[in-house]
């Protein structure tokens, strides 16, 4: 039926319809935004970024945008750019409004290609770019296309100044600039973004999105800095930037990329002499920390087709077992990136992918070449399978040793050579594992603990270095043993976090080199064999002062240089401060040790996110590793690797 010419009556009732919208959907933004960005802490700030990046990566995806800039200004505002078509500046006849404020100002709106096409980039899902609009105290858009620069601004998701022409510009120059400053009213906690945590996310993306050029710069600091990605290689040069700090059994990554059903597969794997294997999937540029269906059917076909190859060149008899995944994967660097039309993400976190078309397509993409490649290379081909083949003998070894630890009861503890002295309490939640670094810290922190919820495990020295020795000589250690036997959840595969027998595992080291590499050695070992127990949060490290001062009756302990600086400053000259610095925890006297590391009331713990421990076991293997390069760099730059984090 012809359209019927709508009376002014009704348009105006339909414009308000449609200014109501545009108030409604601000406003829940601003109520609840954690609806829409996850949080407000520095996590949902940065989601911010993603956001408008992901606008312009989707039109780099549909062919139009060649590079994207990033930049943090001197105020904390962000301005990103990109070389796409421009964001439409037409007025739509349904509002009455250019496309570019409906964009900005429609929750939801701005699906790149209306119903038809679908937004193939992460973000949090697509909520778009008028979600940042109205979480930003100031937003404004540069819109250049055909010939004109077009600009409008806004604060709060409030339109300030409509869309006006502000220039020319040359015929075929294109693209859309958003500059916006995050609201402090909805970013309590802060307003500062991370450029370590833009740069880590941006260089991945540049990564996941092959030829894209994606330059990343920092104006805030005396030294502005700039970082420019571009990889032809995609995620073949992902895995090798993952692997840099490690021998490759190949020349370079095996790589390939396949379409069916309307999903784009990629995947890049490579081996290493490492025993660990790393795996990183994408849908969308989405990080599928929780894997999904790309991620099984992956996996699936690796396992089959390694299986098929060995049996049918004779390297696994008959009546032997298939390879298990862990054994085909183990020292695998792998990353696989889907792109699918109508993603299904499930999970905790919603970074799960259900679509189980995603399944038999990326199994069928990938075995089709990896077999190929088999096939083509014998020798690759011979090396793999024997690695396998190697992997599942250590597996057994590993399970029958195992078999020893766990044999031993509860009860072993109690008898261990004086090693760990337990809390009296048998309630987890209360319950606190301290390793202690030496004998004569771990004798004060004994005698001053509290007896009902702190147990002492303390570490002679040097623990084992876990990263050469292989699962049986580490669990011979007496002191890894009694580390995972205290603990009660087992390790690796076997772990299981419903067992632990503390909330709180607390490495307590001297605050130097040694006590440094300690840590290291400890984050290590909970990182590859107690994981879980960082992703539950039940990692910490106690953070002793650095310095007491005494003035007269007044004693006070401080934690850091720069503190001592600015308490000195504000003590009256006499008499004379007395400072002591601690050299280690071994200086303080028991009710000291208590008094400033373990009184809960006024302690200071540093909790472990999984991100410290898994740059803990990069520093690790670069400190332990074969290259030698790495180790010295990381001994000038003498890497903090534990982030300062009040609990
Ligand atoms: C710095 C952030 O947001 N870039 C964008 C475009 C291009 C188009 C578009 C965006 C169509 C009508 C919904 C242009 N020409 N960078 C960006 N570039 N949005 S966002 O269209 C928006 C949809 O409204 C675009 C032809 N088709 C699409």
């Amino acid at each position: 039926m012809a359209d019927k010419k709508e009376t002014k009556a009704e348009l105006a009732k339909e414009y308000n319809a449609s200014q109501i919208q545009v108030l409604e959907g601000l406003e829940a933004v601003r109520k609840r935004p954690g609806m829409y960005i996850g949080t407000t802490s520095s996590q949902g700030l940065h989601h911010l970024v993603w956001e408008i990046v992901d606008n312009g990566i989707d039109e780099a995806l549909a062919g139009f945008a060649t590079k994207i800039t990033v930049t943090v200004e001197k105020d904390n505002s962000v301005t990103v750019t990109d070389d796409g078509r421009g964001i439409p500046v037409d007025i739509q006849k349904k509002t009455g409004k250019p496309a570019l404020e409906t964009v900005y100002t429609i929750l939801h709106a701005g699906g790149k290609f209306g119903g038809g096409g679908y937004k193939v980039s992460g973000g949090l899902h697509g909520v778009g770019a008028s979600v940042v609009n109205a979480l930003s105290k100031e937003l404004d858009v540069t819109v250049t296309r055909g010939g004109k620069q077009y600009y409008m601004d806004f604060t709060t998701g409030h339109v300030v100044t409509k869309m006006k022409v502000i220039g020319t510009a040359p015929q075929d120059a294109h693209g859309t600039k958003v500059h916006f400053l995050p609201d402090p009213d909805i970013f309590r906690e802060t307003t500062t973004f991370d450029i370590k945590v833009l740069d880590k996310r941006l260089r991945e993306l540049a990564f996941l999105n092959k030829g894209l050029r994606i330059v990343v710069r920092d104006l805030r600091p005396a030294k502005p800095t700039e970082s420019d990605y571009k990889y032809e290689g995609g995620i073949k040069h992902y895995v090798e930037y993952l692997d840099k700090n490690k021998e490759t059994m190949f020349k370079e990554p095996i790589y390939v990329e396949g379409v069916m059903q309307g999903i784009t597969v990629e995947v890049a794997i490579q081996y290493t002499n490492d025993y660990r294997s790393d795996l990183l999937t994408f849908t969308n540029n989405i990080h599928t920390y929780e894997g999904g269906t790309h991620e099984e059917g992956f996996k699936r076909a690796l396992t089959r087709v390694v299986n098929d190859y060995a049996r049918k060149n004779n390297m696994i008899k008959d009546n032997e077992p298939n390879l298990s995944g862990d054994d085909v994967r183990e020292g695998t660097t792998a990353v696989v990136s889907i792109k699918h039309p109508d993603p299904q993400f499930e999970g905790q976190t919603k970074t799960k992918l259900g679509n189980s078309d995603a399944r038999t397509v990326t199994d069928r993409i990938f075995a089709d070449h990896f077999s190929k490649f088999l096939m083509e290379h014998p020798s690759e081909a011979r090396q793999i399978v024997d690695r396998g083949l190697l992997a599942s003998k250590a597996r057994s070894a590993a399970k029958r040793a195992r078999e020893v630890t766990r044999k031993k009861s509860g009860l072993e503890i109690s008898n261990l050579p004086g090693k760990l002295a337990d809390n009296t309490s048998k309630d987890p939640a209360i319950s606190e594992l301290f390793i202690v670094e030496g004998d004569s810290a771990g004798g004060s922190a004994k005698q001053g603990r509290s007896r009902l919820t702190q147990a002492i495990l303390p570490i002679r020295g040097k623990i084992l270095n876990v990263e050469k020795a292989s699962m049986d000589k580490i669990l011979a250690n007496e002191e890894i043993r009694s580390l995972f036997t205290a603990m009660g959840t087992g390790f690796g595969d076997d772990f299981d976090i419903s067992k632990v027998n503390y909330h709180k595992l607390i490495i307590m080291t001297d605050a130097d080199v040694d006590g440094a590499h300690i840590q290291t050695l400890l984050l290590t070992l909970i990182y590859r064999y107690m994981r879980p127990l960082i992703d539950a949060g039940y990692v910490y490290v106690a953070q002793p002062p650095l310095y007491q001062v005494r003035q007269g009756k007044m004693q006070r302990y401080i934690d850091t240089d720069e503190e001592l600086n600015d308490f000195l400053g504000q003590l009256p000259p006499t008499p004379k401060p007395v400072i002591q610095r601690y050299k280690g925890l071994g200086e303080m006297d028991a009710s000291q040790l208590w008094d400033t590391t373990m009184n809960p009331e006024n302690r200071r713990l540093l909790r472990v996110e999984s991100s410290d421990a898994k740059e803990a076991d990069r520093v690790f293997s670069m400190l332990m590793g074969d290259k030698v390069a790495p180790r010295r760099e990381f001994i000038e730059d003498n890497a903090k690797f534990v982030e300062n984090l009040d609990v």
